[in-house]
């Protein structure tokens, strides 16, 4: 009777929280959640925990060498047998090896940042693959609508890593209105407050970055990710304006030196990418916070614990249900 009831009200658990949109039908999952593809980042083990969570798993193409990428795309597929994706990073240099590696691994879905994908879309269509470029304003969401692509990840400035101006609540509404295809949010959403909120906005679905590093699977330095759980909201810098390329950190004493030599001249921008060369790598790999550059959300003040992905994902879900249920 016991195991009955224990079933049963599982079962009851799990049917509340289903939630279905355009973009779980698009990419065949049960949760309509992204991961960041965040560089340096997300490779299998994190992605394949969020599409075995239910979501979908990223992994990060960043600047990462050809076999690295290959090797991970292959270390996913072995780790879930659910739909994952590749996030490419456009201003990579090597950008176009990687965008012909996801058709020869048969990747099932490509996300792309800091660019437009317009000249790769041809071919990834041809080949199949669901395309999401991550967009930060109205007019490159209409132009990637345009190009083809399935749905936008319309991305505020709220989130960690390469960011642009606009915030989510602002964004989100206008891409939605702009764009027939599904919009995903994106930046500052790291609880079932941020779902509800987003789905108000227009959106169909989440992108979540900041709350996937502070869960168990992500492989970071445990270093970073005691930043991540420690930041308090007024913990966070964006650094790299001077370049033409901002990018939002924790505020570590080196990211504020950085933001505050930039602003005033004692860095130059040839000066702050020579300081920043491989930053993120001693990030990552080594906590290193004397040259580290810690990527991370605004939201990273509300981030207080390290859980499994499947209990992020679940919690996230269920309190967005019964948000959106009151
Ligand atoms: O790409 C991201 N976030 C990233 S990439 C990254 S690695 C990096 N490291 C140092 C400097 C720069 C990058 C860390 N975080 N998010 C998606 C995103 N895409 N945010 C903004 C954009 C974007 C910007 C301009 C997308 C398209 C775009 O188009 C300009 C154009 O060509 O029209």
């Amino acid at each position: 009777m016991k195991v009955f009831c224990l079933l049963f009200f599982k079962k009851v658990r799990e049917r509340k929280i289903q939630m279905t949109t355009r973009i779980t039908e698009l990419l065949g999952i049960k949760y309509p959640i992204i991961q960041g593809g965040m560089a340096w980042i997300a490779e299998s083990t994190l992605a394949a925990a969020v599409s075995n969570a239910g979501g979908l798993g990223l992994i990060a193409g960043g600047s990462a060498p050809i076999d690295y990428l290959r090797d991970q795309i292959r270390k996913t597929k072995e780790l879930t047998d659910k739909p994952f994706g590749v996030n490419i990073m456009l201003m990579s240099p090597n950008a176009e090896e990687l965008a012909q590696l996801v058709i020869d691994e048969n990747v099932p879905v490509v996300t792309t940042g800091a660019g437009n994908p317009g000249k790769f879309i041809a071919a990834w269509k041809e080949a199949g693959i669901k395309i999401i470029p991550v967009i930060p304003s109205v007019a490159l969401a209409k132009r990637m609508e345009r190009a083809g692509a399935d749905a936008v990840v319309a991305e505020g400035t709220e989130s960690g890593g390469h960011i642009g101006e606009n915030t989510t609540m602002c964004l989100v509404p206008q891409v939605a209105d702009a764009v027939e295809i599904p919009v995903i949010a994106a930046g500052g959403i790291a609880d079932g407050r941020g779902i509800a909120a987003s789905f108000m906005l227009g959106a169909e679905g989440v992108q979540v970055g900041t709350r996937f590093l502070a869960s168990e699977e992500c492989q970071i330095h445990s270093t970073y990710k005691q930043l991540v759980v420690d930041a308090k909201d007024t913990d966070n810098v964006v650094t790299g304006r001077t370049t033409g390329h901002p990018c939002r950190n924790v505020k570590t004493k080196f990211a504020k030196k950085l933001a505050s030599g930039e602003m005033n001249g004692t860095i130059t921008p040839d000066e702050f990418e020579e300081i920043t060369l491989g930053s993120l790598r001693k990030a990552v790999q080594d906590g290193n916070l004397e040259e580290g550059s810690f990527l991370c959300g605004l939201i990273a003040g509300m981030v207080n614990d390290v859980k499994p992905c499947k209990d992020i994902i679940e919690e996230m879900f269920e309190q967005a249900q019964k948000l959106m249920n009151k």
